[in-house]
């Protein structure tokens, strides 16, 4: 995999220097935090035009005030196996940014998981709520545990072990998690199960809830299903659409599965999918009620999928070590990536051009190395970044608080037209955003500074905490 750039000391803009010292002392008080410092880079590297154009952030320090955390929980999970023995993981909650609600976002649970991890994705977090337009602050946790091969029963010790803790520093109206990589619905229940008997409260304290217990109908899909609108109002503005075209999809979780049922719905094509072990090409379009018992049901390896479609082509991961991944590299005219960051290397992003790839929306957080983000902007497609693209799924988890805070539920109508709305939102603020500074087509540019706006202003307007 691609590591990312080495910081930039100094630059031709002086408004960028501000920032970059910024950087630097960011690498030197989280040093070894390279996904937190990749996505700082991105998001700050962004802002020079907002900085010259409004100077007053740098005497609020606003920029570095972003950067650190409002608070950082690290915690200790002891839970015990089935057979009677004891494990340890390390549990995290980073609380980031409160300034426009309660802290809001998920919980990643996965053996990769690390302090930088969580700080690089509570970051995005921000940023995408903020364009989402609703009242969330930023927040992530999860911990370094792998439920790969765990029954049940240790999955729910588990979340009993991790909720322990983190009852104390959650609440509906202080800080939601939700699910992530991970954590679905089977640890949502878990976790819920356990807030309410340490805590004796029946309230919204997590989002992705099971429908009869204060979940929202359309949150499972939503942010797949949002990923495909955010991509659908990038054509439309370009005149073209999904329809009949034949579209990449990486990972086969949540996101991808609800991108792979959403593009079938739109009439395109999606014929990959891919997991920790490998990537499946069906050239006929990929079998989403086999892919469903695959991976959701059985919560096994994708190479199983041949054992029905023995036609289809599978890669192992291991054929591609260094740069890049075999998932993008097949001709299509649009890329869904919706594992795990940096899993779209440069290497890939020129693959993905050769082929015939004019539209990418990012399902899952930061999938683009930096070095592939810029291959996209330097070629003019449609890029999609992830914290535009993929916000449905943290918007309707804030449908979600706004039904419990209601004590009612919605229709599914109401909520899909709602996400719908939302997405076309974040894609018009984005790219008004963007051409405010002469670069319409740069909606990476356009939702770093629109999300940035709206947490400074309200940072600045409730003054110095
Ligand atoms: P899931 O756990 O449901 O699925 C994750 C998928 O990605 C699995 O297919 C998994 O493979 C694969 N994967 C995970 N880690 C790696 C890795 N290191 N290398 C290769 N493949 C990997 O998670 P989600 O679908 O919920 O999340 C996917 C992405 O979307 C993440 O980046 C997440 O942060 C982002 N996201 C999720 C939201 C949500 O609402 N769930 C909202 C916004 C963004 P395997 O099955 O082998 O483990
Ligand atoms: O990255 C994300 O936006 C999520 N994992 C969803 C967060 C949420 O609170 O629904």
């Amino acid at each position: 995999m691609e590591t990312p750039a080495e910081p930039r000391a100094h630059s031709a803009d002086p408004n960028l220097d501000y920032v970059y010292a910024t950087l630097d002392g960011l690498q030197r008080s989280s040093p070894a935090q390279a996904e937190f410092y990749q996505a700082a880079e991105d998001v700050l590297a962004s802002l020079g035009p907002e900085l010259e154009s409004d100077t007053h952030y740098a005497k609020h320090a606003i920029i570095e005030r972003l950067v650190e955390p409002e608070r950082q929980v690290f915690f200790r999970v002891a839970w015990m196996d089935d057979k009677g023995q004891v494990h340890v993981n390390k549990g995290y909650r980073v609380q980031f940014n409160s300034a426009l609600g309660p802290y809001k976002g998920g919980l990643r649970f996965h053996p990769n998981v690390t302090a930088s991890v969580i700080k690089f994705l509570g970051f995005e977090q921000i940023f995408k709520n903020a364009l989402t337009g609703l009242p969330i602050g930023g927040g992530k946790g999860g911990a370094n545990f792998n439920p790969k091969g765990r029954s049940d029963a240790e999955i729910m010790r588990f979340c009993q072990a991790f909720m322990a803790e983190l009852h104390r520093h959650i609440g509906a109206t202080v800080d939601v998690p939700a699910g992530d990589i991970g954590v679905g619905a089977r640890e949502i229940g878990y976790l819920f199960g356990y807030y309410r008997r340490l805590t004796g409260r029946y309230e919204g304290a997590l989002t992705g809830k099971g429908l009869a217990w204060g979940g929202s109908l359309g949150r499972v899909e939503a942010t797949g299903y949002g990923c495909v609108y955010f991509a659908e109002n990038m054509l439309n503005a370009r005149h073209e659409s999904l329809e009949g075209n034949t579209c990449l999809v990486s990972g086969a979780g949540n996101v991808a599965i609800h991108t792979i049922e959403k593009l079938y719905q739109l009439g395109a094509i999606p014929v990959t999918c891919s997991d920790s072990t490998g990537t499946i090409h069906d050239h006929r379009g990929v079998d989403l009620d086999l892919l469903r018992t695959i991976k959701e049901r059985d919560r096994l390896p994708l190479s199983r999928y041949l054992e029905t479609h023995p036609e289809a082509e599978y890669t192992p991961l291991s054929d591609y070590p260094t740069d890049g991944h075999a998932v993008w590299r097949y001709p299509a005219r649009a890329a869904f990536p919706c594992a795990t960051q940096n899993e779209l290397t440069s290497g890939d992003a020129e693959a993905l051009l050769a082929n015939g790839v004019t539209c990418i929306s990012e399902g899952a957080n930061m999938p683009s190395t930096r070095a592939a983000v810029e291959v996209f902007l330097d070629a003019g497609i449609a890029y999609g970044p992830a914290k535009a693209a993929n916000a449905g799924g943290v918007a309707t988890s804030q449908l979600e608080m706004q039904q419990n805070a209601g004590l009612t539920q919605w229709p599914i109508d109401k909520v899909d037209a709602r996400l719908r709305e939302i997405m076309t939102d974040i894609f018009n603020r984005c790219s008004a955003t963007a051409a405010e500074f002469g670069e319409p087509n740069n909606l990476s540019m356009g939702a770093n500074i629109a999300g940035f706006r709206r947490v400074a202003n309200a940072m600045i307007e409730q003054g110095l905490y």
